[in-house]
């Protein structure tokens, strides 16, 4: 593929392919360009005819000082197939089928095949560099977050968020990078929430800063863990009494190539950096920088890079934010992130979205999610033909999956390795079917759902963990799942009664038809 080198060549390429409209109108990032952007993906573009509409390139922001903001880069099937370089999203999924494929050679001549699967492997991995683009403009002091042109996207929002943004960290315990996309909401020049949700692995990174101080200071008690990890809010890490000092270190990319970007919000097990999984969908290396005042690295072609910490001992209220569940995500206490140093190109370009209701942008980078995530649930779960997470069911709210039955309570095994699995653990409502029906067919889906299903028999309700943005659980973060068994239920789990045949017509009964269909003057 194409690996583009920064976000600025995306651009280029975008533009070259007629994905993108360059905007010269002045617009205030203050809800005016949320709403041209809503438009614009819900469809209103209709020059463009097919959904997502354009990319966005707005060129003259209010109050921005000529910084131009980029939007909707992500915003259609089309630019996430060639952000990932790919015709279909499915290349990406067969590329990690081979990856997972591979076989220990066996002689001689297959170690020489292996070869360049190999040296193909080698460029996954980042690689560092002296300088970049990214370190143009140093600012250690006089920086301001206001300085860019950072939207607020709807009108009950607390003020002003970067929604676009690569949160970096590292794992104290293993010295593992993360790269998570948390958005961050502007305080004031330099501080900013740090909306990183507790099941997420920058919030684990917290936590384990944390609990390595507590075992430094000799105060770890045994309770304090559950404590910590008990209170209300994204990273509430505290127990009664416990006034832990230290910090932990952040770097934030801000408009970095599109493979990159979008590796943020993968759901990569937590052991796997990110940047590896930027190098594999490029297929060339990410290359990093350090920074001027963390011991982090940073991508070295980004256009804004900002430096910060955390403090282990602060929480602030976030929020309200108008989010991608089609409301407000309500306010909650969440760490704070105090700027050390911003660097950026001379002429940086702001990179950011908005979610709202759906279809937005974000939709479509779920679906690409769902596709490049299929052989990774397949290895946990081989049972599965195929799964669907409906845009409108926001990700975590419901997931339709086929499976071939192999057992009694076949499906209900799946459901709960569902719930297991990563970020797939706060799925409120799983739906199983027969591997017969299309999951991408809605039609199919309910026709057969409904019609196959004894409610009280084929529902399965559980409790855990549930996504912080859900507004109706009983608790934050805590509350009900249900699944449903909608496949076709075997004398071996208690179904004796004869189970109709779906009506289809006889071949034979079709070519007739398929012949005289023009005669009939119907067309
Ligand atoms: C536009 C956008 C904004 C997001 N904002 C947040 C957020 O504020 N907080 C959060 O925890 N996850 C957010 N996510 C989802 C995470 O990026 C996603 O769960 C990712 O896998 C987290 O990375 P991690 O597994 O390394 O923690 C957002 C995703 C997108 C596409
Ligand atoms: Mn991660």
């Amino acid at each position: 593929m194409k690996a583009y080198n920064d976000l600025r060549e995306w651009i280029a390429a975008l533009d070259k392919a007629g994905e993108l409209k360059r905007i010269g109108a002045e617009v205030d990032p203050v809800l005016e360009i949320t709403e041209i952007t809503d438009r614009v993906s819900k469809g209103a573009a209709r020059k463009y005819g097919r959904p997502g509409g354009p990319a966005l390139l707005f060129e003259n922001v209010k109050g921005a000082a000529g910084v131009p903001v980029l939007i909707n880069q992500f915003g259609s099937e089309r630019r996430m197939q060639m952000a990932l370089g790919v015709e279909n999203l499915d290349e990406v999924a067969e590329r990690i089928r081979e990856l997972l494929n591979m076989k220990s050679p066996e002689g001689f001549l297959d170690k020489i095949k292996m070869l360049p699967k190999l040296a193909e492997l080698g460029q996954f991995f980042p690689k560092t560099v002296k300088s970049g683009p990214c370190k143009e403009v140093i600012q250690k002091k006089d920086f301001s977050l206001l300085d860019f042109p950072v939207l607020q996207c709807w009108p009950q929002d607390a003020g002003r968020f970067i929604t676009l943004p690569c949160v970096i960290t590292r794992d104290p315990k293993t010295g593992k990078r993360n790269v998570g996309m948390y958005r961050m909401q502007i305080y004031d020049a330099a501080s900013a929430g740090m909306h990183w949700q507790r099941q997420k692995v920058a919030a684990e990174h917290y936590r384990n800063t944390l609990r390595l101080g507590a075992v430094a200071n000799g105060g770890a008690q045994p309770g304090a863990a559950v404590d910590i990890m008990a209170r209300s809010g994204g990273g509430s890490m505290l127990a009664p009494g416990d006034r832990p000092s230290g910090t932990l270190e952040v770097a934030v990319a801000i408009g970095t190539d599109p493979a990159m970007t979008f590796s943020a919000i993968v759901p990569a097990p937590p052991d796997i950096e990110e940047f590896i999984v930027a190098g594999f969908l490029r297929q060339s290396s990410i290359e990093l920088v350090k920074c001027e005042t963390v011991d982090l690295e940073v991508p070295a072609t980004a256009e804004i890079i900002l430096e910060g910490y955390v403090k282990l001992d602060e929480l602030r209220t976030e929020g309200p934010f108008g989010d991608h569940t089609g409301f407000y995500s309500l306010e909650d206490e969440y760490p704070v992130f105090h700027l050390t140093c911003i660097t950026h190109r001379k002429d940086p370009i702001y990179a950011t979205t908005i979610v709202g209701k759906p279809p937005m942008e974000d939709g479509w980078m779920g679906k690409a999610v769902e596709r490049i995530f299929l052989p990774l649930m397949k290895l946990t779960l081989p049972e599965i033909v195929d799964v669907n997470l409906p845009v409108e069911g926001i990700f975590h709210n419901l997931m339709i999956v086929s499976i071939r039955k192999s057992y009694p309570g076949h499906a209900r095994k799946v459901m709960n390795g569902i719930w297991a699995l990563g970020q797939a653990m706060s799925t409120k409502c799983i739906v199983v079917v027969d591997e017969d029906v299309d999951v991408q067919n809605i039609s199919d889906v309910v026709l057969k759902v409904f019609n196959h299903i004894d409610p009280e028999r084929d529902i399965q309700f559980t409790l855990g963990p549930v996504d912080s943005l859900d507004h109706a659980s009983r608790l934050p973060n805590f509350g009900s799942k249900m699944g449903v068994d909608a496949t076709r239920k075997w004398p071996t789990e208690g179904f004796t009664r004869p189970w109709p045949d779906e009506i289809l017509m006889d071949h034979k009964t079709k070519a007739l038809v398929d012949k005289k269909w023009k005669d009939l003057g119907l067309e």
